[in-house]
């Protein structure tokens, strides 16, 4: 025993370190806890999908948690994922941006690193390893662009914003806001929020069209697809001709828009990749290997009037 103790003694002296565990390239073997919001909208679970399949490939243990759209689930995976002491690292899509700084404080004393996705948190960035996510103000600003070209800056617009208190709705209208700002004739007439869900942003887009005149709405500026879709079916219901009577904006470029895109039904949207899973795992991966990350790795999305220009970037 004593002739190990000098060993060691030797070997520290002379300055051998050893390693730090390093985390494979692709994360095999780590266990990561992924706290996703719900499945509020077909992006979302085409997210998670997409995260689920990244991990099976590369050989990641994943913890899945669905928050059901409630912050206090998100928390409480979170924490029962420090509890377990053997989670390597957890991926955070938070559902609003406040009230996250104690459990992020808590993993962080656990030495449990966290990667935000998708939305955005207010807490002190030295909390979180990065943010990988769209640009939720150029999407705003990219679709007003569009419907001011289409309208030649001449709108009453009617917009359906996504939850309240969440990054992607409120960077969102910010984007918008600043660009319709420069056309005095681009107003926003009626706002609400649909909470990013089809069903709610028919239900609203019904009560704007008994509130409104309906020749006096000119488009519709949804957050996400899934309430431009309910929007449009209540258009239809309505008698009116959505994609004509009224314009159809919005954000995520989901299947289902493609489909009312080609029919005319809608105008355009502005993609939001759910390919988020690998760069949150190489980020991971990164970090627990010691190097410095930028406090946001960036996904890029275009706008698209039409499946066949989507599919030819695809
Ligand atoms: C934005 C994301 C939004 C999507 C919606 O990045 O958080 O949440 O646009 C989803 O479809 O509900």
């Amino acid at each position: 025993m004593r002739f190990i103790k000098l060993g060691l003694l030797i070997c520290l002296l002379l300055g051998f370190v050893v390693p730090m565990a390093q985390a494979q390239d692709g994360g095999e073997g780590l266990t990561i806890g992924f706290s996703q919001i719900g499945s509020e909208s077909a992006w979302r679970t085409a997210f998670t999908e997409a995260v689920k399949a990244e991990a099976e490939a590369r050989g990641i243990n994943l913890l899945f948690s669905d928050a059901q759209q409630e912050q206090e689930n998100q928390i409480a995976a979170m924490r029962a994922w420090i509890a377990q002491g053997d989670v390597d690292a957890i991926v955070l899509a938070p559902v609003v941006e406040s009230g996250w700084d104690d459990v992020l404080q808590e993993a962080q004393d656990a030495g449990i690193p966290v990667v935000i996705v998708d939305r955005n948190v207010d807490s002190d960035p030295d909390l979180f390893v990065t943010r990988v996510s769209s640009d939720f103000v150029h999407e705003g600003r990219l679709a007003a662009a569009w419907l001011v070209q289409a309208t030649s800056g001449q709108c009453n617009i009617v917009e359906l914003q996504g939850t309240v208190g969440s990054a992607a709705a409120s960077d969102r209208q910010t984007g918008f806001n600043e660009v319709i700002a420069m056309f005095p004739d681009m107003k926003i007439i009626r706002s609400e929020t649909g909470n990013f869900v089809r069903t709610e942003g028919k239900q609203v887009m019904e009560s704007f069209l008994s509130a409104e005149d309906p020749a006096n709405i000119c488009a519709v500026w949804a957050h996400n697809d899934d309430m431009a879709i309910g929007a449009i079916e209540a258009i239809k219901e309505a008698g009116l001709v959505p994609g004509q009577d009224i314009l159809i904006v919005s954000v995520d470029a989901i299947p289902d828009i493609f489909d009312s895109l080609d029919a005319g039904e809608a105008n355009a949207t502005v993609e939001l990749s759910p390919f988020m899973g690998a760069p949150a795992f190489d980020a991971v991966v990164a970090h627990l290997n010691g190097e410095e990350l930028p406090k946001w790795i960036p996904v890029a999305g275009k706008l698209y009037t039409s499946r066949a220009a989507y599919d030819a970037d695809h």
